[in-house]
C-alpha cells in the first residue's frame, strides 16, 4: 500500500468552546456545561469544561455537585445547561469546510472526523502541514472556533496527534518518526485502551508503549481476546490499515404533524407523539440505523416554534425507549406551556450504522 497522509481534526473543549463563542465575556471565566439529570436540583454530570476550569480538576462525566465544589473559591465559574442544537448547528459548519478540503471524509462525531489527503497534497508532507493550516484558520475565521490535528500515515497515529498538543495543536508525524513519537506515550493513549486494560498492564509492571511492544502477539491474545490482543500488537507498532471510509454528518430523521385541535392536554398530545415515534422508528429500521439522541418539536397555536432534547447513554433503536423519551420530553415542554400546540414533532439523531463496529475506539 502507498503511503498515506490522514488528518484528524477535534475541536478543542467543544461545547464549552461553542458557549464562549456565542458568549464571548465567558472565556475569562471557568465555564462548565452540565448535563442536569431528570432529578431535578443541581444533580447531573460534566459534560465539558474549558481549559480554565480544568485546571482546578474539572472534567467530562464528573458529578455537577464535585465540580461545584472544586470551584467552589471561583466566584465567576458558570454553568450552563447543554445546547446540542446550537453545538450541532456549528458544527455542521465545521464539517463543511473540512469535508471541502478533503479527498475522503470521514465523520466520527460532532467533535472529530477523519480526511485522507493523499492525493490533495501529491503524498508530500509539507503540503499537508500547509493544508492543516489553512483549514485551522478559515475554521477560526468564519466560526471563530479552534480545533486540533493529528498528520500521519493513518487513522490511529493521527487521532493519538490531535490529542498531543491541546488546544489549537498541530502534530505531524512522518513515516520515519512513528516510532520515536509513540514509544514514550503511556499505554493509555492508544485509543479503545481504558482503565482496566491499563491496570492488567500495570500489574505487569508495564507503562509505556515501548514497555508494550516486549509482549509477543500471542501472549496479547490469550491475555485479551484474540481481536483486542492483534489490535494492541499493532497498534504500540503505529499499524492500522483501516481507511478513511466516506460518512457525513449524521443529520437526523424527523416526522411532524398538525394536531385535529390546538391542545396542551398531555395523553391527547402523547398519543399523536406515539404515532410519530413509530413512523420515525421505522424510517431508523430502514436505513439500518441506531440513534442517540432524541427530540420534540412543538410548534405553538401563535407560530411560533421550540424544540427539547436528550441524549442517551447509548445508541439505540428501541421503539419503547424513544418514546418513554418523547414523553418525558413532552411532560417538560409542558410545563412551561403557556399557550395550546397545534403542530407537534418527533425527531432522532446522533445517528450510527448497526454494522459500523469496526471503528478503532469501539474494540473494548
Ligand atoms: P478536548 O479535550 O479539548 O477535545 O475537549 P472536548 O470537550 O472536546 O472533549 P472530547 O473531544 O472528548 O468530547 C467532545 C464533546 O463530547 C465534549 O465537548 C462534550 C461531549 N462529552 C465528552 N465526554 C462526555 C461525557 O462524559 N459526558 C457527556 N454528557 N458528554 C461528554
Ligand atoms: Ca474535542
Ligand atoms: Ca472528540
Amino acid at each position: 500500500m502507498e503511503t498515506r497522509i490522514v488528518f484528524h481534526i477535534d475541536f478543542d473543549y467543544f461545547y464549552a468552546q461553542c458557549e464562549e463563542i456565542r458568549k464571548p465575556e465567558l472565556k475569562s471565566k471557568p465555564v462548565c456545561v452540565c448535563v442536569f439529570s431528570d432529578r431535578g436540583g443541581g444533580s447531573g454530570a460534566i459534560a465539558t469544561a474549558n481549559y480554565t476550569a480544568r485546571k482546578f480538576g474539572v472534567k467530562s462525566g464528573i458529578p455537577i455537585v464535585f465540580a461545584k465544589k472544586r470551584l467552589e473559591d471561583q466566584k465567576d465559574a458558570v454553568f450552563l445547561p447543554v445546547d446540542f442544537d446550537f453545538y450541532i448547528s456549528m458544527s455542521e459548519k465545521a464539517m463543511e469546510i473540512m469535508e471541502n478540503h478533503a479527498d475522503i471524509f470521514e465523520y466520527v462525531g460532532k467533535d472529530e472526523a477523519f480526511l485522507d489527503v493523499t492525493e490533495k497534497v501529491s503524498g508530500d508532507w509539507e503540503k499537508a502541514k500547509k493544508l492543516a493550516l489553512a483549514i485551522k484558520n478559515e475554521i477560526k475565521d468564519k466560526l471563530n472556533l479552534t480545533c486540533s490535528i493529528g498528520i500521519s500515515p493513518n487513522k490511529l497515529i493521527s487521532k493519538i496527534a490531535s490529542d498531543f498538543e491541546k488546544p489549537d495543536g498541530l502534530t505531524i508525524v512522518i513515516p520515519e518518526k512513528v516510532e520515536g513519537f509513540l514509544e514514550p506515550l503511556k499505554i493509555r493513549d492508544i485509543p479503545g485502551i481504558g482503565s482496566k486494560t491499563e491496570e492488567s498492564f500495570s500489574q505487569m509492571n508495564l507503562q509505556t508503549i515501548k514497555d508494550l511492544k516486549g509482549l509477543d502477539v500471542f501472549k496479547l491474545n490469550k491475555e485479551f481476546g484474540r481481536k483486542s490482543g492483534t489490535y494492541i500488537f499493532n497498534a504500540v507498532r503505529g499499524i492500522d490499515n483501516e481507511p478513511v471510509k466516506k460518512r457525513e454528518p449524521n443529520t437526523q430523521y424527523s416526522k411532524i404533524m398538525t394536531l385535529k385541535k390546538d391542545s396542551m392536554e398531555f395523553n391527547f398530545i402523547l398519543d399523536n407523539l406515539k404515532q410519530l415515534c413509530n413512523e420515525v422508528h421505522q424510517v431508523v429500521l430502514n436505513k439500518n440505523k441506531m440513534f442517540k439522541s432524541v427530540g420534540i418539536q412543538v410548534i405553538q397555536s401563535d407560530l411560533s416554534n421550540k424544540t427539547k432534547s436528550k441524549m442517551l447513554k447509548n445508541p439505540t433503536l428501541n421503539l419503547e425507549e424513544l418514546e418513554k423519551n418523547v414523553e418525558q420530553l413532552l411532560k417538560e415542554a409542558l410545563e412551561e406551556q403557556k399557550i395550546p400546540l397545534r403542530r407537534v414533532g418527533v425527531k432522532v439523531s446522533e445517528l450510527s450504522d448497526i454494522r459500523d463496529q469496526s471503528s478503532i475506539t469501539s474494540y473494548f
